[in-house]
């Protein structure tokens, strides 16, 4: 299984180290990666507490003007770039942006930030990619991946809140058919990253739980996801004003693409 500990591992270096390039190594291989221990467990518990205080009024069965129902009882809604939600440390998570940046170029970008909210009851999700394979060319399926979705839940996804069912090596194959998915448990402070191509599929929600996942989409500089933003109320990005250029030098490139970052 493609899932690598970073407890206790120092950000010095991340960049050289074999963890990282071992994972580097399986998402290429396999279309996605799981980093278990990225933020301590407590620290999603607060998290979590904070979705449901300042989040409550999206959370419903109902797409909005700025909610996208992506599946039956299933919404995408935005996240704004502020308080524990919207930190760096969830955002640019120093593993994450580590990873992301190698496979990435180090003029990654940030082309969406939300959350996708799986109700209870919510049912298996319609087997999907979140991008399509570029260019109408066998070609396409061996280049190295344009963008990628970062998923951080909030409570655990496992066999019963429901998880992210994925079909490794269906970036290459270009098809989910003829192979079964793997639906990984993913813990409080663990992370999953699949690239756009892959195949993959939320399950079903048995709990009586609400299944928020945190999700960044990472792209390269000149993408823009243009599946899930064809409704103009949606927002990708939300934050104040000063937001951009209060951020640390190293991560404003994340934001360059934004026309106010300029
Ligand atoms: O709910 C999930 O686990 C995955 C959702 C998803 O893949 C999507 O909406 O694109």
């Amino acid at each position: 299984m493609n899932r690598f500990d970073f407890t206790g591992v120092s950000t010095e270096g991340l960049a050289q180290s074999a963890l990282i390039s071992a994972a580097f190594d399986d998402f290429t291989r396999h279309g996605y990666v799981i980093l278990d221990n990225v933020v301590p467990a407590e620290d999603i518990r607060s998290l979590h507490a904070e979705f449901f205080r300042d989040y409550k009024d999206q959370i419903r069965d109902q797409e909005a003007a700025d909610s996208l129902e992506v599946g039956a009882r299933r919404f995408m809604i935005p996240l704004h770039f502020s308080g524990g939600l919207g930190a760096p440390r969830i955002f640019a998570n120093p593993y994450v942006l580590t990873l992301v940046r190698m496979i990435l170029d180090t003029e990654a970008i940030i082309d969406a930030f939300g959350a996708i909210l799986s109700l209870s009851g919510a049912e298996d999700q319609h087997i999907h990619h979140d991008g399509p394979i570029l260019f109408s060319s066998e070609i396409s399926r061996l280049l190295p991946a344009y963008a990628l979705t970062f998923g951080l839940p909030l409570i655990e996804m496992n066999d019963l809140a429901g998880t992210t069912a994925i079909w490794p090596g269906s970036h290459r194959r270009g098809s989910h058919e003829g192979h079964g998915p793997v639906r990984p448990v993913i813990p409080l402070g663990s992370c999953m990253l699949w690239d756009y191509r892959t195949y993959h599929s939320g399950t079903s929600n048995r709990s009586d739980e609400v299944r928020p996942m945190v999700y960044a989409t990472y792209a390269r500089r000149w993408y823009q996801d243009p599946v899930n933003f064809r409704k103009e109320t949606l927002p990708r990005l939300v934050f104040e004003p000063g937001f951009i250029p209060g951020l640390p030098d190293d991560l404003r490139p994340l934001f360059a693409h934004v026309r106010s970052a300029g």
